[in-house]
């Protein structure tokens, strides 16, 4: 008997296409906003999902959904999964690493050009029919190329900003990450450990990657702005709730800082009021693994997450692997 499936959110055809030949499946293409008692109810009897980061899989969801096998995330980050509850009712957590990382850190980077080159403020004063003529400091920002690049969190897509900022753009490059890289990978990304008070105190531009967890809660919040200098951009692509959301808005609005490009808010869709009232500020809407052909990938992968693990008792990319070794296929 086929096993079922529930995809919580809308995706490429394709993708529900590969995933009907295995399963009996359910979709939500027209994207409908569930609520959780919704997507509970849409859960039962089905033995896998389909999640993004928007579904959240906790412990009061699991325990209302026992026939729930496995959580097939279609990102890398998985702070919307309590992976310690899944693993302890025996559900098979999986995310889409590897897939993403050239085109985030691709990203990462255009969001700290636009930043630190003041691209939207200058956009938004062409469109809005001001631009008279040039002025030796019209929209003048800070250097990119030469500078250094502090980066906060140096997994795969860290170090692919690494290597983009000190090959492509003669960056220095200095990072903090709980565990340091083995030396081989440090020169591959010509990058210097350093303390998190180094690399506060010594960077230009900031860039945030780092995965949410309880520890990294505002990671960055008004005494961390404080230490940096007032010339820096911060860039974060990480998660929301890793800056605070609130002190950063004053540390841009008193120049403790200079400038920030922001693709993840605290408690998103929602942006921070006081984010969208200044202009030395670029937002954007979670758009870093943004490209079709990305996006396709993590589909692709999640779905097959789901084959391997409902057909074969396999994972591609499982998150709780120890759940594999007592797996049962559907
Ligand atoms: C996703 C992301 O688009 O992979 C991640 O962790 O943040 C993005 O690439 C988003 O989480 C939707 O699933």
């Amino acid at each position: 008997m086929k096993a079922a499936v529930l995809v919580a959110r809308a995706v490429f055809p394709e993708v529900l296409e590969k995933l009907a030949a295995h399963f009996e499946l359910s979709t939500n293409q027209p994207d409908a906003v569930w609520t959780q008692a919704q997507l509970i109810s849409q859960l039962q009897g089905k033995q896998g999902v389909l999640t993004t980061g928007s579904e959240r899989v906790d412990a009061a969801l699991l325990a209302a959904c026992p026939a729930l096998k496995i959580c097939a995330n279609m990102a890398v980050g998985f702070n919307n999964f309590d992976l310690d509850a899944m693993s302890a009712a025996g559900v098979l957590g999986s995310n889409t690493p590897d897939v993403l990382t050239d085109t985030t850190a691709d990203f990462g980077f255009a969001l700290l050009l636009a930043t630190a080159r003041r691209m939207a403020e200058a956009e938004h004063f062409l469109r809005a029919g001001l631009w008279s003529r040039w002025r030796y400091d019209m929209f003048a920002g800070a250097e990119v190329h030469g500078s250094t690049l502090g980066i906060l969190g140096m997994g795969r897509i860290g170090q692919g900003i690494a290597r983009r900022a000190a090959h492509g753009f003669g960056m220095q490059v200095i990072y903090h990450n709980r565990s340091r890289l083995d030396a081989a990978t440090e020169s591959a990304c010509a990058a210097r450990w350093v303390s998190k008070t180094e690399l506060l105190q010594s960077c230009d531009h900031l860039m945030l990657v780092l995965p949410y967890s309880p520890q990294a809660h505002h990671a960055v919040g008004a005494p961390e702005l404080a230490q940096m200098k007032p010339t820096a951009t911060l860039v974060n692509i990480a998660r929301g709730g890793i800056v605070d959301d609130a002190a950063l808005a004053a540390a841009l609005r008193q120049g403790t800082i200079a400038a920030a490009g922001l693709d993840v808010f605290e408690g998103e869709p929602r942006v921070h009021p006081d984010l969208l009232a200044l202009s030395n500020v670029v937002l954007t809407p979670h758009i870093a693994s943004a490209t079709l052909s990305t996006r396709r990938a993590m589909a692709d992968l999640a779905a097959d997450n789901l084959i391997r693990f409902l057909v074969h008792g396999q994972a591609v990319t499982p998150l709780n692997p120890q759940i594999l070794n007592g797996a049962a296929s559907a």
